[in-house]
């Protein structure tokens, strides 16, 4: 579908009177709304791909590789006009990006919905303007799944069933598979699916071992501050535990803050066991110290395969309803494999 100068310009000025409540304003391949900041390069294509990105926010080290990832495969120098926009962990500032974007006629709308309910309305209003929408990330719980053209992510209740199954091996090695265990859980953004299916496909390893006990599932929302506040907590309330499961990076370094002024070192012999989510690589850094003990990958750079499948859907190719990004388990046994390639 190729798109206009006249549009790109009505599109431009949209953008800028919508927002920012001024006039209009000269090339750019990418306009933040959120900060106002246009992009760098000007325009040298007339026939660009008009995306509206709603990104759910900049909690995380992973989010900012996710974001990066999607904003250089949408460049214009590849074809594409993207508008992005950061609704911090907010879904009516999703709500509010998606149907601006309706109103600005982009071609495709790319998502990364923060919590999985509630999209059925907004994209009810995408599938009437005949714009399709491809989620990204996470994913979400709709009556019609016929609302998204296709979904490309993690499979957390993978990564979740990943966790459980290395922890399985790990205490079998060690001779704990008949021990009482005491695991403790800091969650991701309640009601996520990043969350939930990292929760449940843990939960399915932990019911087939009846003496693992889970003693306590608490909220960390992705963030090195939540998962300090959150892991001195469960410090106060429990002296006896085993199993510390942070549920991304972000999570898991707020909680070693906390237990180093607790004086509680984790991964060694005797230690707490700690199990992060993520793989970034100022983990596996400390994957590599034996700090964590280990970290199920979650794969943020999917930016290239967004542009492929927008790409194929204007060249009228046939689109999976689900593309699941590869995704690896790290372990101070391989981590020096991978450490060095890590661009997050
Ligand atoms: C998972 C992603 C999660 C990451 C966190 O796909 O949605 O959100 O695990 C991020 O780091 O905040």
């Amino acid at each position: 579908m190729l798109i206009k100068k006249s549009k790109i310009a009505a599109l431009l000025t949209a953008v800028a009177v919508a927002i920012t409540g001024c006039g209009p304003f000269t090339g750019f391949s990418v306009y933040d709304v959120t900060s106002g900041d246009s992009g760098i390069e000007t325009m040298s294509d007339d026939a660009l791909i008009s995306v509206g990105f709603s990104q759910l926010g900049s909690e995380s080290t992973w989010r900012s590789a996710n974001t990066e990832s999607v904003k250089a495969a949408l460049s214009t120098n590849n074809g594409f006009f993207l508008i992005y926009d950061n609704a911090r962990q907010k879904q009516e500032k999703q709500f509010k990006a998606v149907r601006s974007f309706i109103s600005q006629r982009v071609d495709y709308i790319v998502i990364c919905p923060v919590i999985q309910e509630g999209w059925d309305v907004v994209l009810t209003e995408a599938r009437d303007a005949g714009i399709p929408v491809i989620l990204l990330d996470r994913n979400i719980s709709v009556n019609d799944e016929s609302m998204y053209t296709s979904f490309i992510g993690e499979d957390m209740y993978a990564e979740g069933a990943s966790a459980g199954k290395w922890l399985e091996e790990h205490l079998e090695k060690q001779g704990k598979s008949e021990d009482d265990i005491n695991i403790v859980v800091i969650e991701g953004t309640s009601g996520s699916s990043a969350q939930e299916g990292r929760a449940r496909g843990f939960g399915a390893i932990a019911a087939r071992n009846m003496n693992w006990k889970m003693i306590a599932s608490a909220k960390g929302e992705f963030t090195q501050t939540k998962g300090k506040e959150t892991m001195a907590r469960l410090l106060r309330e429990f002296d006896d535990i085993d199993v510390i499961v942070c549920q991304n990076d972000d999570m898991a370094f707020g909680a070693i803050e906390a237990l180093n002024e607790a004086g509680v070192k984790t991964g060694g012999a005797g230690d707490p066991i700690l199990i992060s989510f993520d793989g970034t690589r100022k983990a596996l850094e400390l994957v590599k110290e034996g700090v964590i003990n280990v970290d199920v990958e979650c794969n943020p750079n999917s930016g290239e395969l967004l542009a492929q499948i927008i790409n194929g859907l204007e060249a009228g190719k046939e689109i999976k309803k689900t593309y699941y990004m590869e995704e690896k388990v790290f372990t101070k046994e391989n981590v020096d494999e991978y450490i060095e390639d890590r661009n997050y």
